[in-house]
């Protein structure tokens, strides 16, 4: 007797031939068990994982590319804003003496008003190698809190003040990606 299941169609041409041949009859059998089923619950859930662990790759690489990019837009800000403090320093120079420029500047630490938490700081240092006087290494860099609160930059207390553990680069002053480096002479 033929071994019928539920769902198996009517008869069609190939069974036809089970009647001729049982070896063509067991072929036809397992072409169709084969055909014929579904997805088990197992093969379902690893098929679930897989995309769920994959949906969740695309969108944390799509996420960061979003932090990555806003991170970006900041820093060309940042700069500019850095590149006006430079500026205001130097037309304060035309109409003042150095030791003025020193006086108002060396050491100060500022704040940008378009920026969230943040701090920056301004350092004003005769270049050695050359005669005293002759020229002065003006850097000005600034450290920020980001949307995700992380710090950009050494100062990660944004007090303008390099405090125990902020040096990661131990050259000994406040660095930051943000940071413009321009020269005064006397
Ligand atoms: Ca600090
Ligand atoms: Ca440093």
């Amino acid at each position: 007797m033929r071994n019928q299941q539920g769902f198996t169609p009517l008869e069609s041409p190939d069974e036809m031939l089970c009647v001729a041949s049982q070896v063509q009859c067991k072929k036809i059998q397992l072409k169709r068990k084969h055909s014929l089923t579904g997805f088990t619950l197992i093969e379902l859930m690893i098929g679930i994982a897989i995309f769920v662990g994959v949906a969740i790759t695309i969108g944390l690489a799509f996420l960061r590319g979003l932090a990555l990019n806003e991170s970006s837009q900041n820093l060309g800000h940042v700069i500019y804003r850095l590149q006006q403090k430079a500026e205001e320093v130097k037309n304060f120079k035309t109409v003042s003496t150095l030791e003025e420029v020193l006086n108002a500047y060396n050491g100060q630490s500022f704040q940008l008003t378009d920026l969230g938490d943040n701090r920056g700081t301004i350092e004003i240092l005769g270049v050695g190698g050359v005669p005293p006087g002759q020229l002065y290494r003006m850097a000005i860099e600034i450290s920020w809190r980001d949307k995700d609160g992380h710090v950009i930059g050494e100062d990660l207390d944004l007090d303008g003040v390099l405090d125990i553990g902020e040096d990661i680069d131990g050259n000994g002053r406040l660095d930051s990606p943000a940071q413009i480096v321009t020269y005064l002479s006397p």
